[in-house]
């Protein structure tokens, strides 16, 4: 487990370029009204408030293992898909649903969920033309991510990070030679939509304190990418499974942050009760360390030798009160 370093002092250098605007602001915390997401980081930092930091980030961390895996990911990025095919494959929802779920997993994804894409889940401006998303679940390795907030854990983030790039853009190329429409979604940079909405809504798992989706196979060591659509599918229905509750009572994540950025209560956030995490606070740190990731590591639904028996447990206590 990482130590939490207690006597964490943001760099003075960073925190010169810091914007009048709280991030906290850009992401409506407090604000009692639905309206949808604004960009507040990984976009082109000339378009947010925030590319200053995000230019810094960069300008900071330049190990050589990152380096590595920045250029491995310009090389897939430059990669192009396929054109849609003009003869169409036709199959019922169901069947091609199974398929795209077999063909995630033949190309190297831990976890797949389909469902409907609201457009209420796209950034403020943002118009996307599918009704579809198909949501993959890429899982960390725990060991490297123990690391963290070491420059290793956030080299393998990296390498994660162009994993989910590569099966979104293979498993949208598929489609598209198959006659269907099909649009990859993938990191390190926000694209049409924040993932998490769309991930819980098709089964992946819950929201935690921590603000990372908890799954129950891979704990909140995994990444998200996805692929859009407007194919007829078969939709996946959300998975509880007793997250919510359970982080209601763990501080484990927000013991360990050593900025102190992770609330202990919900906020109301652009109309929507929910854990949230204080960007002011998490993105000094996160940004001096490489993307730090300690939250999602010491969760112990990440961890391997306890999730089995948590996951039991917490099953057992809903079989109870059904
Ligand atoms: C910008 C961003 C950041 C920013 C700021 C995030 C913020 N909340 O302000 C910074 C750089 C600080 C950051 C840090 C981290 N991030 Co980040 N981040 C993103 C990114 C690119 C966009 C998210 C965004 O726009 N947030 C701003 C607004 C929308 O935030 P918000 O209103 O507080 O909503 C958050 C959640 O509540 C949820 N959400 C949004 N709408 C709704 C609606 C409902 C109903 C619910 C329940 C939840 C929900 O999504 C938001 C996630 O930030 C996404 C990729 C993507 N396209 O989704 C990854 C992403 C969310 N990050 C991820 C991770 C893992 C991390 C880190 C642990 C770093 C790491 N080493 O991996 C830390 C965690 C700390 C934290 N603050 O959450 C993963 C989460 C995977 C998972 N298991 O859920 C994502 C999906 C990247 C990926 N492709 O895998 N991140
Ligand atoms: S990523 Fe942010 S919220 Fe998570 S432990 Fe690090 S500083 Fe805290
Ligand atoms: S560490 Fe505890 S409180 Fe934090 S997300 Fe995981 S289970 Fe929830």
């Amino acid at each position: 487990m990482p130590k939490k370093n207690i006597n964490y002092k943001p760099n003075e250098e960073q925190m010169l370029l810091w914007p009048k605007v709280s991030g906290n602001k850009i992401n409506g915390l407090d604000e009692l009204s639905f309206r949808r997401p604004d960009y507040v980081y990984w976009r082109d930092p000339e378009q947010i408030v925030y590319g200053e930091l995000q230019k810094w980030f960069y300008k900071q961390n330049t190990d050589k293992k990152l380096q590595e895996g920045r250029n491995d990911r310009i090389i897939e990025e430059a990669i192009s898909i396929p054109e849609i095919s003009q003869t169409v494959v036709i199959k019922s929802p169901e069947e091609w649903s199974s398929d795209i779920k077999r063909k995630a997993i033949e190309l190297g994804v831990d976890a797949v969920g389909i469902t409907k894409l609201e457009l209420d889940w796209t950034y403020e401006g943002v118009n996307v033309s599918y009704d579809t998303i198909i949501v993959l679940g890429l899982a960390m390795n725990y060991k490297e991510m123990l690391e963290a907030p070491k420059v290793s854990a956030g080299a393998h983030v990296v390498k994660e990070y162009t994993r989910g790039m590569k099966a979104s853009k293979k498993l949208a190329g598929w489609l598209r030679l198959n006659g269907h429409d099909a649009l990859p979604e993938h990191g390190p940079f926000a694209g049409d939509l924040p993932l998490i909405p769309a991930a819980i809504a098709a089964g992946l798992g819950e929201l935690g304190k921590h603000g990372s989706v908890i799954n129950s196979e891979m704990g909140s060591c995994f990444r998200l990418a996805a692929v859009m659509t407007n194919m007829k599918l078969k939709y996946d229905t959300n998975n509880s499974f007793g997250v919510d509750d359970f982080c209601k009572n763990c501080q484990i994540c927000s013991n360990y942050c050593p900025p102190d950025a992770i609330l202990h209560e919900k906020k109301t956030v652009r109309g929507e009760k929910k854990w949230y995490v204080d960007f002011d606070k998490c993105l000094p740190f996160f940004n001096e360390t490489a993307g730090c990731g300690i939250c999602i590591t010491v969760c112990p639904f990440s961890r391997p030798d306890v999730r089995p028996n948590l996951i039991s447990k917490l099953q057992r206590k809903r079989n109870k009160l059904q």
